[in-house]
């Protein structure tokens, strides 16, 4: 008979599938649904996989748990994106003594002991706010400009640097002013609440930037219900370009939109495995985002995964 197995256990027991428990942010937005359907359907059992996979409804009490409960189940690996950058040392030392590697995807964390995680692998949310403000301030920037901003869930690592982003890039110009700036939380109906109150409170709104597609969207249904045409009497930019908002910018009620790639499965799967291997791993995979104006997005739209 054949002996009792050589080499060691490549972890998730006799079945040598790799034990992964990941923590999802929530279900807020067109993008965490396309993050969700990639990182399930990348990490299978075919592919040598067993994911636990649990949804945090944006809260990060919940995300905890789950990290804790993951540990107590001794999976393989854990990985996460982190619903706000702070607030998990802690948690991530617990895993680091229970010998638990954590891989981030999509957002990442403030902490300062970087050994507390392999790897980050997510877009460059800077460059994404940059890049929306630079269209600004080319196509929009010859004359006054009152913006409103549409922020991202406060803490967020998106939310935070997509600000700082668009800021620096519309710094130098003296005709861009944001005049009011709230979190709408990544939602459509939050987006479209705040949207709501801007228009009650600023009579002269030129642009809105929203730091997601679907606030964008929320925007759209706030403008049109005070009988504005959006993508015309308020220019609309946003960043994620998932299907809805590409539609939008073809429809002309969104003006520019500044992809962020959700489709992190592939990349979190090899990760992984070499984590395991015990291969050396980046600490930081950036993610290639494109942007669109509506010609672009026409071009796109047809054959877009998400
Ligand atoms: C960005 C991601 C953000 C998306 C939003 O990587 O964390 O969260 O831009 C989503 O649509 O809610």
């Amino acid at each position: 008979g054949g002996d009792a197995g050589a080499g060691g256990d490549s972890g998730g027991g006799d079945g040598d599938l790799i034990s992964v428990g990941f923590s999802q942010v929530g279900a807020e937005s067109g993008w965490r649904a396309a993050n969700t359907k990639s990182i399930q359907d990348t990490l299978t059992e075919e592919n040598g996989f067993d994911l636990s996979f649990s949804d945090a409804q944006q809260k990060q009490e919940n995300q905890i748990q789950a990290i804790r409960s993951y540990i107590a189940q001794g999976v393989d690996v854990i990985a996460f994106s982190p619903v706000v950058e702070s607030g998990w040392d802690a948690v991530l030392e617990e895993a680091k003594a229970a010998d638990i590697p954590v891989v981030l995807t999509d957002r990442s964390v403030d902490s300062q002991d970087e050994t507390l995680y392999e790897s980050f692998i997510g877009s460059d949310f800077v460059l994404e706010g940059e890049t929306a403000g630079k269209w600004v301030v080319d196509n929009l920037g010859s004359e006054p400009l009152n913006v409103v901003e549409l922020q991202g869930t406060t803490g967020a690592a998106p939310a935070v640097d997509r600000k700082a982003g668009f800021e620096s890039a519309i710094e130098g110009n003296p005709n861009i002013k944001i005049i009011a700036s709230q979190t709408g939380n990544f939602t459509r109906t939050e987006g479209r609440q705040v949207m709501e109150g801007f228009l009650q409170a600023n009579p002269d709104i030129d642009l809105v930037y929203a730091h997601n597609d679907d606030m964008g969207l929320g925007a759209i249904e706030a403008i049109e219900a005070a009988g504005l045409q959006p993508g015309v009497d308020i220019k609309i930019v946003t960043i994620d370009a998932v299907k809805d908002g590409m539609q939008a910018l073809v429809d002309g009620k969104i003006n520019y939109i500044v992809e962020c790639n959700p489709l992190l499965g592939p990349d979190l799967a090899d990760i992984i495995k070499d984590v395991v291997a015990g291969n050396p791993v980046e600490k930081r995979i950036v993610v290639e985002d494109k942007a669109f104006d509506q010609a672009a997005a026409a071009e796109a739209l047809p054959t877009r995964e998400y």
